[in-house]
């Protein structure tokens, strides 16, 4: 399942819930970075005093990147802010609200999938790029699958560019899962929504009762995954002609959520033709946002 699929109007909202969570401590650990390190950051960011283009891809409501246009803003730097995101309304929200917040911001936003957005941005200006992808963003990702990305990102950069790039780290295996299986359901709604979409856009008949939301982090591969667990022997119909059967206990993977070891992540960027110029972490060391450069 791409993960792109959760977000739909409905998903983004959930999603939103899920950030606001007691046990969900990625966002307020990156947000812990933003605010109080995005000087320092600004500093890495400006070292080469020529324009650029801050490239975020997967924006979201940028509420932890507004810290870092704040700080470019206030250091006066020469830039200008290109998120990306494959919901169409949290880009045109961006550009109606941003403004505002960040007056003098330069902001350009792009609409799509991460690779062909950053092409297109390519295209528009030679300017040197910054890449953004927080979040953890790449955890989505199985470790094949963000080496390849990550490989794929660096076709995009040239000599000057800087990647910065979120990664969740591994910590107490049962701080992760309950991250993952809260106590009230929202991240069981969270994967639900994808069997509701599917209901509503391609007409299909899933009895979301008939399902459970399963989570389960194994400390040794950093892997954390969710699934649903059919209830029981059932077929489901998917408009006229597509039906798929479920026995009992049968899963459907939903989502991966990786975790990553520093050492793993130094590796990640040297073998992919970074070099890993700075980590920045939260006060917990929950959390680390890591600053790559092209060689
Ligand atoms: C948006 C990929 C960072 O994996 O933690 C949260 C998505 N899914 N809870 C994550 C998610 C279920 C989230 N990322």
């Amino acid at each position: 399942m791409h993960s792109k699929y959760f977000y739909d109007e409905r998903g983004d909202y959930i999603f939103q819930q899920i950030m606001e969570m007691e046990e969900y401590y990625l966002t307020k650990a990156e947000m812990d970075i933003l605010s109080k390190q995005s000087g320092e950051i600004s500093t890495v960011l400006m070292e080469t005093a020529s324009p650029f283009d801050l490239i975020e891809l997967g924006a979201g409501d940028a509420t932890k990147s507004v810290h870092l246009l704040k700080e470019l803003l206030s250091r006066k730097a020469d830039f200008r802010y290109l998120p990306i995101d494959i919901s169409a309304h949290v880009i045109s929200d961006l550009e109606e609200q941003l403004p505002a917040k960040l007056p003098g911001l330069n902001i350009i936003g792009l609409n799509g999938d991460y690779l062909d957005m950053l092409q297109e941005a390519a295209e528009t200006a030679d300017r040197r790029k910054v890449i953004l992808f927080m979040g953890a963003n790449i955890g989505n990702m199985s470790p094949a699958e963000a080496r390849q990305f990550c490989m794929d990102l660096k076709a995009h950069m040239s000599k000057d560019d800087i990647l910065i790039i979120g990664f969740d780290l591994k910590k107490e295996p049962k701080q992760i899962l309950a991250a993952y299986d809260d106590a009230n359901g929202i991240t069981s709604a969270f994967n639900m929504n994808l069997l509701h979409r599917i209901n509503s856009e391609l007409d299909g008949e899933f009895n979301l009762n008939n399902f459970e939301h399963y989570a389960s982090y194994d400390p040794e591969s950093g892997a954390c995954k969710s699934y649903l667990i059919s209830l029981k022997d059932q077929v489901v119909k998917i408009g006229d002609s597509a039906s798929i059967s479920f026995t009992k206990n049968e899963h459907i993977f939903m989502e991966i959520s990786q975790k990553y070891a520093l050492n793993e992540i130094t590796q990640l960027a040297s073998s992919t033709g970074f070099m890993l110029h700075r980590n920045f972490f939260d006060q917990h060391e929950y959390f680390v946002d890591s600053i790559w450069k092209v060689g």
